[in-house]
């Protein structure tokens, strides 16, 4: 049996009505440093958080102000700042004394707890143990080994945090060696804004500004939980609603973030307790009924706009926009016209009043922002979310003027990046002529395997060999269940990490765990020194420097692991020196500036500017790289974004992050926003739902797959927590349901999984 550390649990549900923010913001962070055991230095490096000389937070990817507050850093910064400079290790002695078989048993919490790694280990399926081995056994044992495949059916993953200059090594690797298949941890989260935003105003990010928060006069707020997930955000919200700034929330689950905000670094909030209200009116839409709900602002917008047309008043749409700027205008106003308040209040779950108290806020802004995460890009209408979304803002002109676009916020703190410069499993989004050129090789030209295609192609054994650069694949995937047998099946795994996760646990017949460097640490090379650099949400690029003490003297860069696998894999090409380029990252920097010289022009001088320097996105000044030249404004394929019926005893299971979890990193059993203490095995329900089925709040139950495909998904005992949340949808946590979710079920266009509305049915635990 396991001997992971096992916590007594006092499980305790109860309402938590304190504000985000706040001394439950301080007391966490406190706990959170005893138990990591971190010392006074490593605290230190918090206040270098965000800051120009410092370094750039491992959390998310919200904006770098050019200003930052003294303590630029939020309560979930500090947890991964803290997880990362914990004084816990795992070292070969660890492995001595745990099987592989064993530490599977163990929750994802414990095995990261257990500390960074520190040795490069391959996997000795004799003992069912990993084993120390030396850097350059590494390398090479995996060179040999990826020299006997067809490049074609080996992965390259990158999870979002990866640098610049190491994402851009490894797709160049990547393609030197022949392989296009490269997913990234994008392809389960904003690869929906990428595609639908790109297919709808011709720039695949967002098209505003940090400082348009400053001008904006209205948010509309879909699906982003910012007191967890981008606390930093609450500063500008906070801001905002000061200001008078109304703020339109739409989400199924009242989250506290968006409802009130204390700043714990003000010490007058902090001892007057007083907090913010955020949200000025809260819409707690269907989980999948934001089409409907957006449908009805927009048919209430073209219908006023008629009769004043009529009745010769002051127009409500930005007709003069929408002529110069936007095409299929006249069909979609024909859609919105015809399509009935009844449809609309049934899919979306709200009311005709609600809705149309929305649309009256946004017909008399100004300068609208919209803002979205997750609750939009994972849903199976997923493109049709974001489109409608900008759909709306284009009806009064909300993209490419002061205060007003597209604000989606993304997830890991470079996953924008990555994909900038090269992570990308298509290939006309990378500059393949010019890698040709600078390094004189063919690269692949077919399209490769995202996320989805590479989970299908492991299922098929199709797939001989994987390489993950950082994250959690495995478990941050669907279908759990199936996966996982099949994952051993591999010839080769190979993991480049910090911490011990599930996937590590998952060998392939030959496996390598590659522990790295994290971003807060000093990374010394032959120059000295190196700094890295990412981009945030708003395509902004900044420096960032490490500069605690590494983990441990035995690990290497993320670079320099990367060289060490290409050199033992490619053949010598005259024209790149992966040794210089890990002596002195200025190099690798040059090199991305040669393939991409709009963006990067004097990227080294630059990087460090700040409030970082703008890699430039096209919408933002309206110009719209679409074929017809204009923003596109598009019909939806249906009003509900779920893509399955409704049918009795059928619910949506969305899945959540917990206040206390970086996706699948499990930092504790607490969800204090949400009022859940001591557990992560519950489901939220709603009251009217409970009584149908003769459930009380506290009563164990099952939840069981129902995509209707005969696969047996299932998920036991999780209790019932009574809760605010639309009737028919109910939210478990990620990432302990993706067992529920198959493979197949994802975004269309996008293939997002559609991780936020889960077909899944309840029964009660036998
Ligand atoms: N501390 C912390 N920070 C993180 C992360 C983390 O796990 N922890 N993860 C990082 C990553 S990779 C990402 S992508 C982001 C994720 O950040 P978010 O985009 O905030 O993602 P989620 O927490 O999954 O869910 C977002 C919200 O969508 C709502 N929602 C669910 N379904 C629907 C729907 O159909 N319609 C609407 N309107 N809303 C819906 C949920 O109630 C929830 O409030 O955060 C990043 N930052
Ligand atoms: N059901 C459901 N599934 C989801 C989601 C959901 O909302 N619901 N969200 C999806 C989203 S948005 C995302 S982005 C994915 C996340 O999927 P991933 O990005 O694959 O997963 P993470 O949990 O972020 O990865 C954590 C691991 O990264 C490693 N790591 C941390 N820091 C570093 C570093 O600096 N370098 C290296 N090399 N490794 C490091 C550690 O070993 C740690 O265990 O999950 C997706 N899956
Ligand atoms: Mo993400």
């Amino acid at each position: 049996m396991s001997d992971a550390p096992r916590e007594t649990r006092t499980i305790e549900i109860e309402k938590y009505d304190a504000p985000a923010g706040g001394w439950g913001s301080m007391k966490s962070l406190v706990e959170i440093s005893a138990r990591e055991k971190i010392g006074p230095e490593a605290l230190k490096e918090l206040t270098r958080q965000n800051k120009p000389d410092g370094f750039a937070c491992v959390s998310c990817a919200w904006g770098k102000p050019a200003h930052p507050h003294v303590a630029e850093f939020c309560e979930n910064g500090a947890k991964a700042t803290a997880w990362e400079l914990t004084s816990y290790r795992v070292t070969p002695a660890f492995f001595q004394q745990h099987t592989v078989s064993e530490l599977i048993t163990w929750k994802d919490f414990d095995l990261e707890q257990a500390g960074r790694l520190t040795h490069p280990l391959k996997y000795d399926g004799a003992t069912d143990k990993y084993v120390a081995c030396s850097w350059d056994e590494a390398f090479a044992g995996i060179g040999a080994k990826l020299k006997t495949y067809d490049p074609t059916k080996v992965i390259f993953y990158a999870s979002g945090r990866a640098s610049l200059e190491t994402s851009y090594m490894y797709g160049l690797m990547a393609r030197m060696y022949g392989s296009q298949n490269l997913p990234d941890s994008s392809n389960m989260c904003h690869e929906t804004t990428s595609v639908g935003l790109k297919s709808a105003i011709g720039s695949p990010v967002g098209t505003i500004h940090l400082d348009d928060y400053e001008k904006c006069d209205a948010i509309f707020y879909f699906g982003q939980n910012p007191g967890v997930n981008s606390p930093r955000f609450l500063h500008p919200l906070r801001d905002c609603a000061k200001r008078g700034v109304e703020i339109v929330v739409f989400n199924p689950l009242k989250e506290r973030g968006l409802e009130k905000f204390q700043d714990p670094q003000n010490p007058l909030e902090m001892v007057s307790g007083k907090s913010t209200p955020i949200a000025s009116q809260y819409h707690q839409v269907k989980t999948g009924g934001d089409v409907a709900a957006i449908m009805g602002m927009c048919k209430y917008l073209i219908e006023a706009d008629d009769t004043a047309q009529r009745i010769d008043g002051l127009p409500v749409l930005d007709h003069e926009f929408l002529n110069a700027h936007t095409n299929g205008f006249d069909a979609f106003a024909e859609v919105a016209r015809k399509t009935e308040w009844s449809a609309i209040e049934h899919e979306s779950g709200l009311s005709r009043t609600d809705i149309e108290a929305a649309a009256k806020v946004y017909a008399k802004s100004k300068a609208v922002i919209a803002v979205y995460g997750m609750g939009l890009t994972q849903h199976v209408g997923g493109i049709d979310n974001v489109h409608m979304l900008v759909n709306l803002m284009l009806l009064r002109g909300n993209i490419g003027k002061p205060g007003a676009g597209m604000g989606p916020v993304r997830g890991h703190s470079n996953v924008q990046g990555q994909r900038t410069v090269g992570i990308t499993e298509k290939p006309e989004l990378a500059p393949l002529d010019i890698l040709a050129e600078q390094y004189g090789f063919e690269p692949p030209r077919d399209l490769g395997w995202d996320t989805v295609a590479a989970c299908e192609a492991v299922l098929e054994g199709t797939a001989q060999a994987f390489v993950g650069l950082g994250g959690n694949f495995v478990r941050a995937i669907p279908d759990h269940g199936a996966m996982e047998p099949k994952w051993r099946g591999l010839d080769l795994t190979v993991h480049i990490a910090t911490k011990l996760n599930r996937s590590h646990l998952l060998p392939g017949k030959t496996c390598y765990l590659l522990p790295c460097l994290g971003r807060i640490e000093t990374d010394m090379q032959a120059t000295g020194p190196q700094s890295v650099s990412i981009e945030d949400s708003f395509s902004r690029i900044y420096g960032s420097k490490g500069k605690a003490t590494p983990a441990a003297e035995t690990l290497l860069s993320e670079p320099a692991i990367l060289a060490g696998i290409a050199k033992a894999t490619l053949a010598p090409n005259p024209k790149l020196d992966w040794d210089a380029w890990v002596g002195d990252y200025a190099k690798v920097r040059d090199a991305i500036e040669v393939t991409y010289p709009d963006l990067f022009a004097r990227f080294n001088d630059r990087m460090f500017t700040a409030g970082g320097f703008w890699k430039g996105v096209p919408a933002a000044h309206r110009e719209w790289k679409t074929e017809s030249g204009k923003a596109e404004i598009n019909i939806p394929q249906a009003l509900n974004a779920t893509g399955f019926d409704e049918a009795e005893g059928r619910f949506r299971l969305m899945t959540l992050r917990s206040n206390d979890q970086f996706n699948t990193t499990v930092y504790g059993y607490h969800d204090r926003f949400r009022g859940v203490k001591g557990t992560r095995d519950i489901v939220f329900m709603n009251r009217k739902d409970m009584a149908r089925m003769g459930l009380a709040d506290g009563d164990d139950v099952d939840l069981v797959g129902d995509a209707g495909d005969n696969a047996d998904r299932r998920v036991n005992k999780q209790r019932v927590v009574e809760y605010s949340i639309p009737e028919g949808c109910i939210g478990a946590y990620y990432p302990e349901c993706n067992i529920l979710m198959p493979v197949a079920h994802h975004a269309r266009e996008s293939h997002v999984p559609a991780a936020k509305s889960v077909p899944v049915r309840i029964e009660r635990t036998r």
